[in-house]
This record gives structure tokens, C-alpha cells and sequence, in this order.
């Protein structure tokens, strides 16, 4: 953003609401939704308070994540039949899950599709990302015609981003999203000089681009404030932030949406619907 007059240009704000993620237990995290019920109701009471898109992981009988493909195909029939969200599947997963399983996520063929651009420490655990890894889902994705949205946990992902797309050619629908994951631990912090040094690497990728910030824990708010500020898009939920405020629980989703909501608002960048979201980001 260049200055007042480019950030009245950006128009509303695409939230993306991730509710479930594939780190908390629901035993620790009661309202975490793991069954498709609970799902679907969190993403018609989301898309009903401003959401236009939903970030899925999924979970099996026991509750434990899963990448499960007939759950999964399930999953987004589902949701596809009773909300006009854009659906968009995780390919990452959890840590533990091997590279095959989180290619055979596509085969659901999802609207879009998350593709992390590197390795990064994640807690205790390490979620690989290799080269090659990178390049094969971002082929995959271009033959099927599923938008990537690449997420960024560190700012050298996004030097990668840009050698992926320079070797490899655009997104199918020849727009690049991308999602800056902030604070997790091992990766980038979530504060706003992180974000104008995103901002400054995001000069040497396609013009147009567009971008959503996400931070985890308690850096939720100073991200969402900068990326607002910064023509930026937010993505909320229960898969970043398990705490409303100091020693307060988030009750729901429903709750980190209307923050978020309010937030967008103030900035007088509103949500956008699931339609005017899906012109936004090229999607047909
Ligand atoms: N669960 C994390 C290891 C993604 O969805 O693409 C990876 C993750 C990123 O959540
Ligand atoms: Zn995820």
C-alpha cells in the first residue's frame, strides 16, 4: 500500500475463518468443532456474521485428525450444499502426516487448497516442507484448476514463493493469495514490523496479489490491525487462537468472526460476501 488514496482502492475484506486446525483436542478444547455437524453449523453461523471462506481440517470418530478422503469429499459436499463459502482444504495437515496423504488431498478437488512454502520449526515439532514437495502440489493444483493459497510462516517463504512462481508459472486462475501465518512458534513473529517486511518482499511478486494475515495466540490482534491497515485480509479461528483476552477462553468461533467483523468494519473495509470474495480472487 502505497498510501490513503491505494487502501481506499482495496474495497472490503475477505475473512477466512479456520476453525478447527489439526493441533488442539477436543477433550482440552470443548467447543472445538471435530464432527461434521459441528462443522457445518460453525460455518453457516460464520458465513451468516461475515465469512466468505473456510479453512478446513478435519477430524475422524475418535476425534483425532485425519485426512481421511472419503471423509473429506464428504466434508466439502457438505458444505458446498449448505453454505456458499469458499471451501478450501488443508494440505498441510498435521506434522505427523506423511507427503502422501497430503497430495491426495487434491484429488477432492477443492475450490482452493493451502500450499506452505517451507520448512519451519512448529513448537516441538518440525512441519517439513521440502522443495520438490512444493513444486509437485503447486503443479497438481495448476492441472486440477484449485487455487493455491500459499501460506507464509517466515519471510524467506515468501523468496520461495517467488522462485515457485517464476519456474513453475501462476495459479491456474492466474491469481496468487497468500496467508501470512504469524507467531507460531519457530516462525516469524506477529507484530506489524513483520508485516511491513512481508510487505516489502510482496513488492517482488505478481502485481495484484492478494494477501490475508493470520496470528497466532495473542498476536491475533496486532495482525489483524496491521494487516487492516495495510489493505490486508484476516483469517481468524480456533486453529490460531484458543484465548479471547488475558485468561479468557474463546467460547466459539463464531466469537474470533465477530472480532474480526468488527474490526473490518471500523477500518471501513467491511466483509466481503463468499460472491464478491470469489471475484476478488479470480475464482469462477
Ligand atoms: N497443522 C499445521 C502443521 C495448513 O493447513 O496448510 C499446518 C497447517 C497449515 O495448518
Ligand atoms: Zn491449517
Amino acid at each position: 500500500m502505497k498510501g490513503a488514496a491505494e487502501y481506499r482502492k482495496v474495497g472490503g475484506t475477505l475473512i477466512t475463518v479456520a476453525p478447527t486446525g489439526a493441533e488442539s483436542r477436543k477433550a482440552d478444547v470443548p467447543a472445538l468443532p471435530v464432527t461434521l455437524d459441528e462443522l457445518l453449523t460453525t460455518a453457516k453461523e460464520c458465513v451468516a456474521l461475515g465469512a466468505a471462506m473456510i479453512h478446513v481440517h478435519i477430524r475422524d470418530g475418535q476425534g483425532e485428525p485425519t485426512l481421511d478422503l472419503g471423509l473429506l469429499r464428504e466434508t466439502v459436499a457438505a458444505l458446498r450444499a449448505e453454505t456458499d463459502l469458499i471451501v478450501q482444504l488443508s494440505t498441510g495437515g498435521a506434522v505427523t502426516d506423511p507427503e502422501d496423504a497430503r497430495r491426495a488431498v487434491l484429488e477432492v478437488r477443492p475450490e482452493t487448497a493451502s500450499l506452505t512454502m517451507g520448512t519451519v520449526n512448529f513448537g516441538d515439532a518440525v512441519f517439513l516442507n521440502r522443495w520438490d514437495f512444493i513444486v509437485d502440489l503447486h503443479t497438481r493444483m495448476q492441472e486440477r484448476g484449485i487455487m493455491p493459497e500459499y501460506e507464509i510462516f517466515d519471510l524467506g517463504q515468501l523468496h520461495t514463493l517467488r522462485r515457485l512462481l517464476e519456474k513453475h508459472g501462476l495459479p491456474a486462475n492466474g491469481h496468487v493469495h497468500l496467508d501470512l501465518v504469524m507467531g507460531v512458534p519457530g516462525g516469524m513473529d506477529g507484530t506489524t514490523e513483520s508485516v511491513a517486511a512481508c510487505l516489502a518482499a510482496m513488492r517482488d511478486l505478481p502485481e495484484g496479489l492478494t494477501f490475508s494475515a493470520t496470528g497466532i495466540g495473542r498476536t491475533t490482534i496486532p495482525v489483524m490491525l496491521a494487516a487492516l491497515s495495510a489493505g490486508g485480509h484476516l483469517r481468524v479461528g480456533m486453529e490460531d487462537t484458543l484465548t479471547y483476552g488475558p485468561s479468557r477462553p474463546v467460547e466459539s468461533n463464531m466469537q474470533l468472526v465477530a472480532r474480526a467483523v468488527g474490526f473490518a468494519q471500523l477500518a471501513q473495509r467491511p466483509p466481503c460476501t463468499p460472491k464478491a470474495a470469489r471475484t476478488l480472487l479470480g475464482l469462477g
